[in-house]
C-alpha cells in the first residue's frame, strides 16, 4: 500500500468550512497532520509527500482530487471550483502503475463522496458530486465487477463525513445519516449522532486510524477485531476535514 499526503497550507485558516466557530489554529493543525502522517507511515510501504501549496488553503485534503481503485485512477472535478487547482500536483505524484481517467464534461466528483467496501463502491450525491459523477464511476468500475451504488447525502459535505469502512465488509454508519438498507449484506456498526465525526476512519489491514474521543467508534472497531489508533483531529475538523480526506491510498 502507498499513501499520498500533502502538508497543511500556510493559509489553512481560510479553508472552506460549514462549521460555525473559530478557524483552525495553524500550528495545532500541523501537529495533528504530522501525527497522522507518522501513524500512516508505520502502516504502509511508502508515503509520497506532495509539495506544500501555500496559496491553496484546502490542499491537504488530497482525497477529494482522485478516486483510486483496482489499478484505476479517476480524476475528480470538485463542486467547489476554488479547489480544482489542487489537482495538478496530485496527478503528477500518482504512482506510474495507475491507469488515469478523466471525467466527462459536466460531471462533478469529490473523492470524499466515494466509499469502497468489499466489492461495492458507494457514491454520495452531494453538493460536490452529481449524477454524472456517479455515472462515471459506474462506467469505470461496474465492468470491473464492482457493484456501484448511489446514495443521497443530506446535512453533510460528503458521504464519508459520517460513515466509512475500516476494512473487510464492515461499515461504520452514523445513525440517521443514510438509509441503512443500502448496506444490505454488509456488517453495519451504528454510531450515535453525538459521535458522527468519529465514523470517518482510515483502515490499513487490521489497523485503523480514528479520531480520539469517540468511545462508540472505538468499541465498534474492537468488536470487529480491528486495532484502533486514536489521533487528535479537532483542528482538522474545523476545516470540515476528517481522517480519510488527508490521504490517497493506493494498492
Ligand atoms: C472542503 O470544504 O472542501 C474542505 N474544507 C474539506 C474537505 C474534506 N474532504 C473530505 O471529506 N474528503
Amino acid at each position: 500500500m502507498i499513501a499520498l499526503v500533502r502538508p497543511i497550507s500556510e493559509r489553512f485558516a481560510e479553508a472552506i468550512t460549514r462549521s460555525p466557530g473559530p478557524p483552525p489554529d495553524l500550528a495545532r493543525a500541523r501537529a495533528e497532520h504530522a501525527a497522522y502522517v507518522a501513524a500512516l507511515t508505520g502502516l504502509v510501504e511508502r508515503v509520497i509527500h506532495l509539495p506544500r501549496a501555500d496559496d491553496q488553503p484546502d490542499a491537504c485534503f488530497v482525497e477529494d482530487m482522485v478516486v483510486v481503485a483496482d489499478g484505476q485512477a479517476l480524476l475528480g472535478r470538485s463542486g467547489a471550483r476554488g479547489r480544482r487547482a489542487e489537482q495538478r500536483a496530485v496527478l503528477e505524484a500518482l504512482p506510474g502503475h495507475l491507469v488515469v481517467h478523466a471525467l466527462p464534461a459536466g460531471a462533478l466528483l469529490d473523492g470524499g463522496d466515494v466509499m469502497r467496501v468489499a466489492d461495492r463502491i458507494y457514491v454520495g450525491l452531494s453538493e460536490r458530486t452529481n449524477a454524472a459523477g456517479f455515472q462515471a464511476i459506474e462506467a469505470l468500475f461496474g465492468p470491473r465487477g464492482l457493484d456501484v451504488r448511489a446514495v443521497r447525502v443530506r446535512d453533510a459535505l460528503h458521504l464519508k463525513c459520517h460513515c466509512s469502512s475500516p476494512g473487510r465488509d464492515v461499515v461504520l454508519l452514523t445513525e440517521g445519516f443514510l438509509d441503512p438498507t443500502v448496506f444490505d449484506g454488509l456488517q453495519l456498526a451504528l454510531i450515535p449522532p453525538s459521535e458522527a465525526w468519529g465514523a470517518n476512519v482510515v483502515g490499513v489491514g487490521d489497523q485503523v486510524l480514528m479520531a480520539e474521543g469517540h468511545p462508540s467508534v472505538r468499541a465498534a472497531l474492537n468488536a470487529h477485531d480491528f486495532d484502533p489508533i486514536p489521533l487528535q483531529a479537532s483542528e482538522i475538523a474545523k476545516a470540515d476535514g476528517s481522517l480519510t480526506c488527508l490521504s490517497i491510498l493506493v494498492d
